[in-house]
């Protein structure tokens, strides 16, 4: 699946219904006595997290979310309904800034958080003080409920990420060990938008390659790469049929500490990808080089599923130690 990631949207909490400003004709006499009931709440607005939310999809089309108004009170001392509150769903991991105040929460739990409150009901004027004119109602007028425009930005949390220079492998392998179908392409930078799958309850991420300069705004991996700061794993795509990988490596690690150093301490299992591209000689002479920078390394085909069963299991156990 593309990944919806960064949306704007305005939400409206409901108004306040008005208090009613009926008079009742008293019995035997040509007095009135105000009988009209309170306007009921507008309905308030929250997001909560669930876990069955992956992105910001709904969002793209659905740009304003709208609570119930209050209704209004009634004569006969009827009190006005309250509006009913909308709960809004989002992935774990949604910050939601309001673009007016700058001010922002990240939804991390299921428990609702109220982003726009509903306007309080009018009263209505059998509430009226006598000292008030009971007659000539003042308050009866619901609140506004609040109006905001919020920016939505999920940071997924993605339990691995998978990295590496456009081309490695990193959708193909994806594709391989997930649900997930991700497109595949023997150029570089076919992937434009992470890709999320499930691997039993490990989710990864795959992201747009990166390139040498990637963390001062060339090519197109840099955006995503706040995506694999929460990842718990990083698996280092590196193919196997590159000439110098020790470079090739280095080129990526050089752009995780140009972004945010935090990425240089994820543990990181390294990937040779397309073994079947190259000789078992060479292979071995790769992987001797990299062992020396890092010692957790494995090497996989898409097209060996022995070796991708390797893969899985480098993920789980390394999940577990976590
Ligand atoms: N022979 C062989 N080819 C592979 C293997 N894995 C991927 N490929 C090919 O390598 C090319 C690039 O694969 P992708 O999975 O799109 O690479 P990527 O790293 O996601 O590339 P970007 O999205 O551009 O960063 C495609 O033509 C794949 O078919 C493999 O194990 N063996
Ligand atoms: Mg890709």
């Amino acid at each position: 699946m593309a990944l919806v990631d960064d949306v704007r949207i305005t939400v409206k909490a409901g108004n306040g219904g008005n208090g009613g400003t009926a008079k009742k004709q008293l019995f035997g006499s040509k007095k009135t006595a105000p009988d009209g009931g309170n306007g009921g709440n507008g309905g308030n607005i929250y997001f909560k997290g669930d876990a069955n939310i992956s992105d910001l999809s709904q969002f793209q089309f659905k740009k304003k979310i709208v609570a119930a108004n209050g209704v209004n009170g009634l004569n006969k001392d009827l009190d006005g309904a309250n509006g009913e509150h909308t709960y809004v769903l989002v992935p774990f991991g949604t910050t939601v800034t309001d673009e007016a105040t700058g001010d922002f929460v990240e939804i991390l739990t299921d428990q609702p958080f109220c982003v726009a409150t509903g306007g309080h009901g009018g009263m209505g004027n059998h509430d009226y003080k006598p000292d008030l004119d009971r007659l000539t109602p003042r308050h009866f007028e619901g609140g506004i409920g609040d109006e905001r425009k919020l920016h939505l930005v999920l940071n997924m949390i993605a339990d691995v990420g998978l990295v590496g220079l456009p081309n490695a492998g990193k959708s193909s392998l994806l594709k391989a060990l997930t649900n997930a179908v991700p497109k595949v392409g023997a150029y570089p930078f076919t992937t434009l938008e992470p890709n999320l799958g499930a691997m039993g309850k490990i989710i990864i991420a795959d992201i747009p390659g990166l390139i040498e300069g990637a963390s001062g705004g060339k090519g197109l991996g840099i955006q995503f790469l706040k995506h694999i700061k929460k990842t718990k794993i990083l698996l280092h795509c590196i193919a196997s049929d590159e000439k110098d990988v020790a470079t090739t490596y280095r080129t990526v690690r050089e752009e995780f500490a140009g972004f945010d150093k935090i990425l240089l301490e994820k543990n990181e299992v390294i990937v040779l990808t397309k073994k079947d591209l190259t000789t078992e000689k060479e292979l071995l002479q790769k992987i001797e080089i990299l062992k020396k920078i890092n010692p957790q390394i494995i090497t996989a085909s898409i097209y060996e599923p022995e070796s991708l069963e390797i893969v899985r299991e480098k993920i789980i156990s390394a999940s577990e130690v976590l």
